[in-house]
């Protein structure tokens, strides 16, 4: 690891924007100036200039009860009025919001007025169905334009959205059903992926089975034309009751701090944790980041972000930042490669896309099947790239930069997590001279530091933790229904500071390179998941006795889950008669969702512990990575990984 760290901090390629570019950047270094002199009035600033609010608000933070923050929260808006209603009232009604193609290459185009007029619909019937503000709706939707109605009609009428990604299994939407209590699930017959049709009120239907629920109805969209089960009484079809509601609906205002969202997230337990997101602020910073990264031009501009709206990413620059911008956007429903390999790139061309926002999973995977297939479009429209989800990795970084954005745009490395709701580290492209790995720089109005384990703050050429050292307007609010979590997580370690759970270091000019998780998340394909719930699907199966979990190097996905499991001596027989690794796997994508399938599963006899008990991880990353194992010194019997190993080689 440090030899790759130094290799990284030696890259010396720079990047400065054109002369071109910088002068028309909607963001220029006077930010940095602003925010630096009076960081909450620059904050209030933005929101004063970005969102329309109903009653403007007087108080920019509450930081009187850490690490509970209050941001404008004597102010009143409405957040689907700001991403809708005030850009049709603006003139700007016949713009396009969002141009979607679905993966079979159906498509439609939605202006804002004919958006602002389904999330009206969408709004009448939540309210019909008895949701009323602070109520929780579950969306378990594929990318199709309803995900965004759905979305902004629940935020229209003041109740909280809880989205879960359509890959996710019937046992992990139950579990995030019940933890939020939702009273509506809002789904889709099925939706398009591969070339197929993936069921998704299937698996509704599996996780509302069994012990008694809050839902109380199930709105279904059709796309997928499949067929479904039907509940009477509880299953309602989407356009069928949108015919019968009004048209009309008045967006009421709320006050700053109503919850927006909730979005589960992986932790280093089992147990995934409820995020928990406001309206002021993270509608302040969705928008402020969203214009000033992607240097947007929203009368010209065709944005193009490629998240699922079931993780952050979709959520804050999907929905929020590019709506309250008034944006034209690019939705697609299905996956890159279908129904051929150049299909990004394909829409790009169509679409003109200028800004376009993708992990660099998908940029691994794109320069494994070669420069041929974007070769094959024009993709000359492109003026900025953007990049997010794990550490991009230079040669990526040049990749992307070169056959992508034709050696010519500049590409932004954006550091945040579901945890911050908006970007927090980042270059602003017209400003910022760019190194190909680094995320280089805080954002205007956001304060990280990097300390040593003892709280101090490193220095330059020096590594440690990540933490933002003051409240910033997107910041998570607390942890759905456990506010010790939520202190423990964040708050415990550096006290007034929020942990960030990563590792960071700076270079020789002070800026910021992300070194990957220090706890024991994985991020796979730009996705957090956690060892331990991993492990926990894993030992649920009848075969396991134990199981451990590790994140180990991967060219395309960055890491890769890697499982090494002891089989119960009493199962032996049966395991052996069938193939137990693809069994294995298979429970775990039942569990939690195909994501979570582990690459490789090892049958061990034994695992290595500490005296204490504690797995060491370390110790099996080593195994999975192939190297040498390190210090076995700790091990209760220092024989184990030499077994571990034999039985592997
Ligand atoms: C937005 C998002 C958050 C974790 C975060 C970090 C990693 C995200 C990154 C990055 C290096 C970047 N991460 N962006 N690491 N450079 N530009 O991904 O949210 O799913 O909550 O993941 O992802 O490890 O802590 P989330």
């Amino acid at each position: 690891m440090s030899n790759t760290i130094d290799n990284l901090l030696h890259e010396a390629r720079r990047f400065p924007p054109s002369d071109e570019f910088a002068a028309n950047a909607v963001a220029q270094a006077e930010l940095y100036e602003r925010a630096a002199e009076d960081r909450l009035g620059f904050w209030a600033d933005q929101s004063r200039e970005l969102l329309h609010w109903h009653t403007p608000f007087t108080r920019t933070l509450d930081w009187s009860n850490p690490p509970f923050a209050k941001w404008f929260d004597d102010g009143e808006l409405n957040v689907a009025y700001n991403c809708l209603d005030r850009h049709v009232l603006a003139g700007d009604g016949d713009r396009v919001a969002i141009h979607w193609e679905g993966e079979p290459g159906d498509t439609r185009t939605i202006t804002y007025a004919e958006l602002t007029a389904e999330v009206k619909k969408a709004a009448n019937l939540l309210t019909s169905l008895g949701i009323r503000a602070g109520d929780r709706v579950a969306i378990y939707l594929p990318m199709i334009p309803e995900a965004v109605v759905a979305m902004l009609a629940v935020a229209r009428i003041g109740a909280v959205h809880s989205v879960v990604f359509g890959g996710f299994s019937a046992e992990s939407l139950r579990s995030r059903i019940d933890d939020a209590e939702a009273k509506l699930v809002i789904t889709a017959d099925g939706g398009w992926r591969k070339g197929r049709v993936f069921p998704l009120k299937d698996a509704v239907d599996a996780a509302l089975t069994g012990e008694a629920t809050t839902v109380e109805h199930v709105l279904v969209v059709k796309r997928g034309e499949n067929e479904v089960a039907w509940t009477e009484g509880r299953d309602l079809w989407w356009h069928d009751e949108l015919a019968l509601v009004d048209a009309d609906h008045v967006a009421k205002a709320f006050p700053a701090e109503q919850p927006l969202f909730i979005l589960y997230t992986s932790g280093t337990t089992g147990k995934p944790k409820g995020i928990l997101h406001t309206t002021g602020g993270y509608l302040t910073q969705a928008a402020f980041t969203h214009k000033n990264v992607f240097d947007l031009h929203p009368e010209s501009d065709v944005y193009w972000c490629s998240a699922d709206v079931g993780w952050i990413t979709g959520h804050t620059y999907v929905v929020y930042g590019p709506l309250a911008n008034g944006a034209t956007q690019v939705l697609y429903e299905g996956t890159p490669e279908t129904p051929h390999p150049g299909r990004w790139w394909e829409l790009i061309e169509k679409y003109k896309v200028s800004i376009f926002y993708t992990a660099p999973t998908a940029i691994r995977s794109f320069m494994k099947l070669g420069r041929q297939h974007p070769q094959r479009f024009d993709l000359s429209s492109l003026r900025v790239l953007g990049s997010v989800g794990e550490p991009i990795n230079p040669e990526a970084w040049m990749w992307y930069r070169d056959v992508i954005g034709g050696d010519r745009t500049p590409i932004v490395d954006t550091w945040w997590q579901t945890e911050t709701g908006a970007i927090m580290v980042s270059a602003l492209p017209g400003v910022t001279t760019l190194k190909p790995g680094s995320a280089q720089v805080p954002l205007p109005g956001i304060s990280i530091d990097i300390l040593d384990e003892a709280g101090t703050p490193v220095g330059k050429d020096q590594g440690g933790l990540l933490v933002v050292t003051e409240p910033w307007p997107s910041m998570l609010r607390g942890i759905w229904g456990d506010p010790e979590r939520f202190t423990e997580t964040y708050w415990s370690k550096f006290g007034d500071k929020y942990f960030a759970g990563d590792g960071a270091r700076y270079d020789s000019d002070g800026e910021i390179w992300l070194m990957g998780r220090v706890d024991d998340v994985m991020n796979v394909s730009g996705h957090r998941l956690s060892t331990a719930e991993i492990e926990s699907a894993l030992v649920a199966h009848p075969f396991t006795a134990e199981a451990a979990v590790v994140g180990a190097a991967d060219e395309t996905t960055g890491q890769a889950v890697v499982a090494f499991v002891i089989i119960k001596q009493n199962q032996l027989e049966q395991a052996e008669a069938l193939d137990v690794a693809a069994e294995l796997r298979k429970h775990v994508a039942q569990q939690i969702g195909a994501i979570a399938r582990p690459r490789d599963i090892f049958i061990v006899s034994e695992l290595p512990k500490t005296r204490s008990g504690k797995i060491m991880r370390r110790l099996l990353r080593d195994v999975a990575e192939g190297r040498e194992v390190g210090d076995t010194t700790t091990l209760a019997d220092t024989a184990v990984m030499s077994s571990i190993q034999a039985k592997l080689s």
